[in-house]
């Protein structure tokens, strides 16, 4: 299908029309003071400016108001988060592109450091920052027969080192190293047997009450001493980012600017297009 040079911007503003007066992101907290965090942004939940930003707003004000847990959910028992918005990064603004990129490694920032416990129910597909999301979380619930994993490659993009590190951390080395250079996507059932989840659900009900009971693991443990063996254990990773992250979203814009990776976007979302026709 060819595909006009003006599509993709007119895309991204026919769906931002769609879903206006709506927030991408919904939270509900409980008596409990479990916050239930929902990406809300149809068709695929992508990461865009907006759902980044809005997430990121989310995760401060729950800090705030020391929120004791929290789960992080879809809308939708199809897709937990397709990853980056791929209209974000095809024909940018330079400021615009910047801006997005800042603000998911605040995102990021944000949810790998939250101090109460963080878990994912990862209720659909979860390829790249969808895959980063459910990592960032203590622990993860995933529907049977989806997918999840860090494609990056098969995009002809480079993850950057915080999305290594957040896999590594969770998986190991040598795994993180096979999974990122093909770009692997895991079925539920293979993503388990190399602990990149934690359990699986037959469905999102069952799926929520083991996100529940992890949470409840902690209930008579001090909510402080918690915090702190958390920070202790991931304070390096958030630091490496902090300390670099000029030099990240410089070496973001460089790679994503490039003509062969731009080319490559296009022909990637093409390929989107006709999967779907
Ligand atoms: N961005 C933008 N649009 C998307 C994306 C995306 N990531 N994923 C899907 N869409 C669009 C489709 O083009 C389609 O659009 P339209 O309705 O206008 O035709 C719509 O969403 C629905 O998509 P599908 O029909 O494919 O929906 P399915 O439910 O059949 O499938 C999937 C859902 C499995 C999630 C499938 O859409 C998919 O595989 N999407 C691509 C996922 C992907 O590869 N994401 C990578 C994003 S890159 C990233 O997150 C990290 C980048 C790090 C950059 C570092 C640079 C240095």
């Amino acid at each position: 299908m060819f595909v006009r040079k003006s599509y993709y911007p007119l895309q991204r503003l026919l769906r931002n029309y769609s879903n206006i007066g709506k927030s991408p992101v919904d939270v509900v907290v409980d008596n409990l003071g479990i916050a239930t965090v929902t990406l809300q942004n149809p068709p695929v939940n992508s990461l865009d400016l907006q759902l980044v930003s809005e997430l990121s707003n989310t995760l401060i004000s729950l800090e705030k108001d020391k929120s004791r847990g929290l789960i992080l959910k879809s809308f939708s028992d199809k897709v937990f988060s397709a990853g980056i918005d791929l209209l974000e990064l095809y024909k940018p603004q330079k400021d615009r592109v910047k801006q997005f990129w800042t603000a998911l490694q605040d995102c990021w920032i944000n949810l790998y450091g939250f101090s109460a416990p963080t878990v994912a129910c990862i209720n659909g597909h979860a390829p790249a920052g969808g895959c980063l999301l459910s990592l960032s979380c203590e622990y993860r619930v995933m529907l049977k027969e989806k997918t999840i994993g860090l494609n990056e490659t098969k995009l002809g993009l480079v993850a950057p080192p915080w999305f290594i590190s957040t896999m590594m951390n969770v998986i190991g080395r040598r795994q993180t190293e096979l999974a990122l250079t093909s770009g692997r996507m895991f079925t539920t059932e293979e993503a388990s047997k190399i602990g990149l989840i934690d359990e699986i659900a037959e469905n999102s009900e069952e799926a929520m009450i083991k996100c529940r009971a992890f949470l409840q693991l902690f209930e008579k443990i001090s909510p402080s001493a918690r915090a702190a063996t958390k920070n202790m254990i991931r304070k390096k990773t958030i630091q490496d980012l902090v300390k670099n992250k000029e030099a990240d979203l410089n070496l973001f814009c460089d790679i994503v600017m490039q003509e062969k990776v731009q080319q490559g976007l296009g022909l990637y979302l093409q390929s989107l297009k006709k999967a779907k026709n």
